[in-house]
């Protein structure tokens, strides 16, 4: 007998996948029920619960010298959420969050995550992680139906912050990436962060940051269209993605997410982690009266941070960290240096510093006053 899942997935999900010679062998290369079981039976099981960005779970910066199976759940919940005033996306999300929540495990690590796709979707989902190695990240094992759920298991072979994506297959993978299907994971080196020279890191806080390009329609009024759910959103929203465009450009799901009374906090003196992913488009994280003093640009703890960036790269479809030591106390912007999306189209976070005011680094030597023209201020022309 043809079950539900079996209709809904057998063409539509074979056919997702990329060319291969003959579909026969795709299916055949994918499937992997005859593989040698692994027995993973002495390892400790460890259960983490994840939470809403830009705040991330309980973690441990070194961990044990022995591998853990890290048990993760992460439930897909389609949604209508306003990213502006009056602009609201048909979202689909990991966990009901844009981005989906950073998971935070150590190299040799097991991750196990359990994927709940809710009966009140519409849509196939998946995972595909940039971490993991294999079966497309993961994506070709765990594609549900609305309803059904899927546990994957992959090894964090790799040390560094990598993005996680939906990518359930042809034009649904940029469609649901850029409805919010993205988040990261944190693969810390066991022994936990190195500088420049070898020598231990410690972050006094982390904040995850996800960068989201929107596509939202607009009418010939110029006003922004708002749809009944996802699935009627499509057309309008794929017209506009391939105009290449964005409408907003905005960090953790919607214009004002980071900023005034959602503003990052902190206390002069710690070092502050800041975890940036975009899974879809390149940007440029700039800290507008700070720097990057240990910058993993590509987000690989293998290579060597660099040190005291002003503005650093962070490619589409990757995740990168960057070490500050908030040394003056004050509001802080944190922005995507491209200021047009950062002012006008909302990619810009605050981070509100309490401390004493270093007058050694920065002074006001004279408050703005008016000055005679007529005498003052000649010899400054050349
Ligand atoms: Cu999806």
């Amino acid at each position: 007998m043809l079950t539900r899942r079996a209709a809904l997935m057998g063409a539509a999900g074979i056919a997702a996948l990329p060319i291969l010679a003959k579909a026969t062998n795709a299916e055949e290369i994918m499937d992997t029920s005859m593989a040698a079981p692994v027995d993973l039976s002495s390892l400790k099981r460890i259960k983490r619960k994840l939470v809403r960005p830009p705040m991330v779970h309980e973690h441990e910066q070194v961990a044990p010298a022995e591998p853990r199976v890290v048990e993760f759940e992460m439930q897909i919940v389609e949604k209508e959420m306003e990213v502006d005033n009056g602009a609201y996306l048909q979202a689909m999300t990991f966990n009901g969050s844009v981005p989906g929540p950073l998971m935070v495990v150590h190299e040799g690590d097991y991750v196990e995550l359990t994927l709940f796709n809710s009966p009140d979707n519409l849509m196939q989902h998946n995972i595909d992680f940039h971490a993991a190695t294999g079966a497309l990240g993961g994506g070709s094992l765990t594609l549900v139906n609305p309803g059904e759920k899927t546990t994957l298991r992959f090894k964090a072979t790799r040390p560094g912050t990598f993005v996680y994506h939906c990518a359930p297959g042809g034009p649904m993978i940029p469609w649901h990436v850029v409805s919010g299907m993205a988040g990261a994971i944190m693969v810390l080196p066991r022994d936990g962060l190195h500088d420049h020279e070898g020598k231990p890191v410690r972050y006094d806080r982390v904040y995850y940051i996800g960068e989201n390009d929107f596509y939202i329609p607009k009418t010939e009024d110029g006003d922004y269209m708002r749809f009944e759910d996802v699935a009627e959103s499509y057309p309008d929203t794929l017209e506009v993605m391939n105009g290449l465009i964005p409408s907003h450009v905005v960090f953790n799901g919607k214009v004002g997410a980071l900023t005034g009374d959602n503003a990052l906090t902190a206390y002069q003196g710690e070092k502050v982690l800041f975890v940036h992913s975009q899974a879809n488009r390149d940007t440029r994280p700039h800290l507008i009266g700070g720097h990057g003093d240990l910058v993993w640009e590509r987000g690989k703890f293998n290579n060597p941070p660099e040190r005291d960036l002003e503005t650093w790269f962070i490619a589409g479809g990757s995740a990168g960290a960057a070490l500050y030591e908030f040394l003056q106390p004050g509001v802080y912007a944190y922005v995507n240096h491209n200021l047009i999306e950062a002012v006008n189209l909302g990619a810009t976070a605050h981070v509100v510093v309490q401390g004493d005011w270093n007058n050694d680094l920065m002074e006001q030597v004279q408050a703005p006053t008016e000055y005679n023209a007529a005498y003052e201020g000649k010899t400054a022309l050349p």
